[in-house]
């Protein structure tokens, strides 16, 4: 893959404007000085701003806009803005007050979710208070962006603490891209699960809001996938996901590090300063170098461990080799933090007590900050980097490492398997940070390496972090947005809009004839777990008597239900019913009559086909219609159901290879077997009659609603109840919508907009 630099985008972005949201500004000022904030997020975006922000970047968006909180004012960023050189990019400082921020950044972000999602639930604190504050942070950040977008932008949203606001902002903002991106990993279902289960179902709602959620591997994308299938309603096939916002797309997006800017940097003074300082303080020993956060998730105990392991056993190397651990200080007011700390340091008091000599200390200890160019003349300088997280998003430390290597004398890189990173450097030696021997060996393993392998290694490495840099992380991420944004488009009805309803009222009103064909489940009432269960409401009576009284209006329900189960609810009312979708019709106070004859003697096989797959699927249930077997797994285990239920079909197509006379459908958390000859579009045109009434409605949810739809020619009116691809044209998102807006035809006085109006959604393209 080639790294595409700033200059180089494709001009559409010329256009637009780039709206990055981050809990954090990328820098602040210090006593009028320019001062970047810590972190891989900000290093890697910072980068990317500032090449999009200089004037000699032909290509880029026309403005950066990034938001996110700050102790500066915008008058103070503005003059930082200036100092930096970055004409077009602006910083918007969010100002959040100090006790919610305390309930939403420590308390939910950091005791919460950045545990659960390193894989560390003994440390995750449910305290629904710094929920709450979170919701309300989120909207926070929410209401900021709304005043800074403009239609047609892209709006960035970054990381672990505004996992609600993509689905705030795809309200808000239903003509913006929206994407967001995950630093840190996302958990496999046994974790992610023990948040509860309104919070989980919100988290990933919220995350869905984006038209590209990305990651930076296959498995965390993976994970999350699985959590939304188990999760929420919404389909998820292959990368793709249909959600109460509509469709997004799921991809791994690997980060980079800005390789060329290191690699430049190890040539300036400031650094070839540092190499002599450092040089003369370790003299001739090999150096091995670390770098990170105190955060129990580096695993900077277990390191300290596996290199005492290491000298213990490979005594050899005593007296020759210095580890120089930096600490970079976090969180240190928190008890849990200071105990840490304490541990680590009697460790490396106790280690350098046991192994030092009057010229030699096995390790070097800094707990402190460095500054950039001592940083890379330690990487430049280092043996070994020995990078050993328990969990870890990515890590840039490996990849920094690896690009400051001098190419004639290249060191080796140790890097835990439980590193997003390690899914890319596959020639690190890969090392379980829970493995104190294997981290011992691997050192051992590296000190031993001839030159001749170091290199080889080193510019297999080199290349791949070269080749993915923070560039090109960020232009395929941003169009990855384009194309998601784009892609939801296509199949996808739009929410009604408060004129969108007044137009169908006023088409209604002017109508001498009308029909209006409703299907049932899912659209007249919500689903049940026993669907005999789902019966109609006075709500949904009284609507229908009322539609039924106009004498304009012809009326039907058409739905897959039995003929018993629609005449037991409808039987006295003055509707048309059409049972089995469409097998059997029913005319107010009729008979019902079957409107073709059936051949019933392939539903014996069918049925013996469906309870072999039924004997190991706990939930599953057959029921046998006049016409039809439907194969029923809303009550199934979702993950489990999904492989069942894709055995059945296999099954099925080779149990009706030849029979090309019935029809495998699948509806709402169903698969029916029927002939093909009943379908709803068969009953609804038949229904509708020629020519056609001037006022046609047709509501439905699910996929045999989709014939529904087709047979409705225009001007006719199709709504689809929930999210998901449909031919339909407008949507709403539940029952009580459909409700509202029958309720709104008949009697305007009682319409409510809101009601109706709902997750309004794909209203704009771009
Ligand atoms: C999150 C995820 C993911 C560190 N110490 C000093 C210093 N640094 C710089 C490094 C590097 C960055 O900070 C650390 O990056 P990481 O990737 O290790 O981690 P997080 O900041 O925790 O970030 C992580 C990342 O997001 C990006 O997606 O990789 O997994 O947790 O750039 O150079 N810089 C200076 N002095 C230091 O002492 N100057």
């Amino acid at each position: 893959m080639t790294s595409r630099r700033a200059g180089e985008k494709p001009p559409v972005r010329r256009q637009r404007r780039l709206l990055v949201v981050s809990y954090r500004l990328p820098f602040r000022l210090e006593e009028g000085k320019l001062a970047q904030n810590a972190g891989g997020l900000v290093s890697a975006l910072f980068a990317y701003a500032r090449a999009h922000g200089s004037q000699s970047d032909p290509g880029g968006f026309e403005e950066l806009v990034w938001i996110g909180a700050s102790t500066n004012s915008a008058a103070e960023l503005a003059s930082a803005e200036r100092e930096a050189d970055m004409p077009r990019v602006r910083l918007v400082p969010v100002t959040i007050p100090p006790r919610l921020d305390r309930q939403f950044y420590e308390g939910c972000s950091n005791d919460l979710i950045w545990p659960l999602f390193h894989s560390f639930p003994d440390l995750a604190d449910f305290r629904a208070t710094n929920y709450e504050a979170y919701q309300k942070a989120n909207a926070l950040f929410c209401r900021l962006v709304e005043k800074e977008a403009r239609d047609g932008d892209v709006i960035w949203v970054h990381d672990y603490h505004l996992l609600l606001l993509p689905g705030m902002l795809r309200q808000a903002l239903p003509a913006a891209a929206i994407g967001l991106f995950l630093h840190i990993p996302f958990p496999s279902f046994e974790i992610f699960r023990l948040i509860p289960r309104t919070w989980r179902v919100a988290l990933l709602e919220g995350m869905l809001g984006a038209h590209l959620v990305g990651f930076h591997t296959q498995d965390y994308a993976t994970h999350f996938l699985e959590a939304v299938s188990r999760c929420l309603d919404g389909a998820t096939d292959q990368m793709v996901v249909d959600s109460v916002h509509g469709r997004s797309r799921v991809g791994a997006f690997p980060i980079g590090i800005d390789a060329r800017e290191f690699e430049l940097e190890r040539n300036t003074a400031a650094v070839q300063q540092c190499r002599d300082d450092i040089r003369r303080a370790i003299g001739d020993h090999r150096l091995m170098f670390s770098v990170d956060r105190l955060d129990y998730t580096k695993g900077l105990l277990q390191r300290l461990l596996a290199y005492e392991e290491f000298l213990e056993r490979f005594p050899r190397w005593l007296g020759e080799i210095v580890f120089n651990m930096v600490v970079i200080p976090s969180r240190d007011t928190i008890p849990r933090y200071q105990k840490m700390k304490k541990e680590i340091e009697s460790t490396v008091g106790r280690i350098n007590g046991l192994y030092s000599t009057l010229d030699w200390r096995p390790i070097v200890y800094q707990y402190r900050s460095i500054p950039r160019a001592e940083l890379i003349a330690l990487y430049d300088m280092a043996d070994i980097g020995l990078i050993t997280p328990m969990r870890d998003g990515m890590n840039l430390v490996a990849k920094e490492f690896v690009a400051c290597q001098p190419p004639h004398r290249s060191g080796v890189l140790i890097l835990s398997e439980m590193t997003g990173a390690a899914a890319e450097l596959r020639e690190a030696l890969l090392i379980n940070p829970n493995d104190r021997s294997e981290i011992a060996d691997a050192i051992a393993t590296a000190l031993l390496m001839s030159d001749e392998q170091r290199r080889s290694t080193w510019t297999r490495l080199r290349d791949r972090v070269f080749a993915n840099d923070v560039f090109t992380w960020a232009e395929e991420f941003l169009d990855g947005v384009y194309s998601a944004r784009s892609g939801t488009a296509v199949p996808t009805a739009t929410g009604i809009s408060p004129a969108g309803f007044r137009k169908m009222r006023e088409a209604y009103r002017k109508a001498a004839q009308r029909v209006i064909l409703l299907d049932y489940d899912g659209t007249l009432v919500p689903f049940h777990r026993i669907p005999s269960e789902a019966v109609p409401d006075d709500r949904v009576r009284q609507v229908l008597s009322h539609l039924a009284a106009d004498t304009a209006n012809q009326l039907a329900i058409v739905s897959g239900r039995s003929t018993q189960f629609l005449e037991r609810w409808f039987g006295k009312e003055p509707v048309t019913l059409f049972a089995e979708h469409g097998a059997f019709r029913r005319h107010p106070g009729g008979d019902w009559q079957q409107l073709q004859a059936d051949d019933k003697h392939w539903k014996n096989a069918v049925i013996a086909c469906m309870r072999q797959i039924w004997k190991r699927s706990p939930g599953a249930a057959i029921e046998e219609k006049a016409t039809a077997v439907v194969w029923h797994y809303r009550d199934m285990e979702p993950v489990s159901a999904k492989q069942r239920t894709a055995d059945l079909e296999r099954a099925l197509h080779e149990l009706l290879n030849d029979n090309s006379d019935l029809q495998i459908v699948r509806g709402d958390r169903i698969v029916e077997v029927r002939p093909k000859k009943f379908s709803k579009m068969h009953a609804a045109r038949e229904f509708i009659g020629t020519p056609p009434p001037p006022f046609i409605l047709a509501i439905g949810d699910d996929r045999t609603d989709e014939d529904l739809f087709a047979a409705v020619p225009p001007p006719g009116y199709t709504v689809k109840v929930g999210n998901g691809p449909t031919r339909a044209a407008m949507s709403v998102t539940n029952p009580g919508q459909v409700l509202a807006l029958l309720e709104g035809l008949i009697s305007p006085a009682s319409m409510d907009p809101e009601a109706i109006h709902g997750a309004h959604r794909g209203a704009d393209r771009i």
